[in-house]
């Protein structure tokens, strides 16, 4: 029988699943030490939440696919992987609508301070106080940047075109499949809009791609959306711009060091923050953790994997 190795949290629909056909084994961390000689005898294939180095790679010598949970599998070593003949799959389409959608929401409570208001009537204030400050910010009349315009952010986009808003993207190439306009730097496009919506991955080429320029040349009625990873903004460059109102707003569901984040950041009323919840519905991580162990069973059932990387292709 194959042997699965459960990395870090062990999602119940893996047992649900996987638990019939294969020996499940469980490690609560990805330390490569915390690996023992009968997994390192037996393993062949895992499941992690985007942890996988080398060294946890090489503690396997018999590993033959890495199914990650999560899109984003920055966290996973894929061009050490491939170079070892390992596959590495990820979860892609089946979060796209979930992500898009808190995106817009994330977007709306920035703008319009929706969380702010909550507080203020749970905190009886309305009945004591009086009503709510009016927003000084709306989506009305907004020229959306989108940077990153692939599955997910296309999504984003075609909600945006029910808000009859105006949108453009910024890619490393141009799509002939999207009807909005393209600049070829996100420099040009922050220039160009008043909002910016990053959904982007961790590579080496996002690392803190938006920081102090790129945020001046969104200008003082700009709002910043971060989605992708935090690893894209430069939040020093970012509480910087919004002390000296350099913006006019952020909101931020990722954080560089997360579940850490900047204390300054928590200081402005025109900051809306999440706990990297952009896919986090029930239905949505049911759905990730199915595509995650349907991945294992048709790799070692059907000799493929469903969603494999670019970085490790099947090759039949
Ligand atoms: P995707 O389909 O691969 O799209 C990535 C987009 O980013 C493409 O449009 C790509 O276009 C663009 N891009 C990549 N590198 C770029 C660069 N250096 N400069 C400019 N554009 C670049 O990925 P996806 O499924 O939409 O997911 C995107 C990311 O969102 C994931 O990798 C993950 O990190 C993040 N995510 C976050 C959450 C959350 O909970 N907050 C949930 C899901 C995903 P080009 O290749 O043409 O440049
Ligand atoms: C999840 C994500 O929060 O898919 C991604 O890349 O960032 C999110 O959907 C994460 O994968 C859960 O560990």
């Amino acid at each position: 029988m194959t042997t699965l190795l459960l990395i870090g949290r062990a999602h119940p629909r893996f047992r649900e699943k996987l638990s019939d056909g294969f020996e499940l084994l469980e490690l609560p961390d990805s330390r490569p030490e915390s690996i023992t000689p009968d997994m390192a005898a037996k393993v062949e294939g895992v499941t992690t939440f985007n942890d996988m180095t080398p060294a946890l790679i090489d503690a396997l010598p018999n590993l033959k696919i890495v199914a990650n949970f999560g899109v984003g599998y920055d966290g996973v070593d894929a061009a050490y992987a491939a170079g070892k003949g390992v596959i590495v799959t990820n979860t892609p389409d089946v979060l796209d609508e979930e992500v898009a959608d808190t995106t817009i929401g994330l977007l709306l409570n920035t703008l319009r301070q929706l969380p702010r208001a909550e507080a203020y009537l749970r905190e009886g204030r309305w009945l004591r106080d009086g009503a709510f400050p009016l927003s000084p910010l709306t989506l009305r009349g907004r020229h959306i940047g989108m940077y990153g315009m692939g599955r997910i952010g296309q999504q984003i986009a075609r909600r945006l075109e029910g808000f009859n808003v105006r949108i453009s993207y910024h890619t490393r190439s141009p799509r002939a499949d999207v009807p909005y306009e393209y600049h070829a730097t996100l420099k040009d496009l922050a220039a160009a809009v008043d909002t910016l919506i990053c959904i982007v991955p961790k590579t080496p080429e996002t690392r803190w791609t938006v920081n102090a320029e790129i945020l001046s040349a969104l200008g003082p009625d700009g709002v910043m959306i971060n989605v992708g990873r935090g690893w894209t903004v430069h939040e020093d460059d970012l509480a910087d711009a919004l002390a000296r109102k350099a913006i006019a707003g952020a909101g931020l569901d990722v954080f560089e060091a997360e579940p850490c984040l900047p204390e300054a950041l928590t200081a402005f009323d025109n900051v809306s923050l999440l706990p990297h919840v952009a896919s986090a519905s029930v239905a949505t991580r049911n759905a990730m953790a199915d595509l995650v162990a349907d991945n294992l069973i048709s790799w070692f059932g059907a000799g493929r994997p469903i969603t494999p990387v670019p970085e490790t292709p099947f090759r039949g």
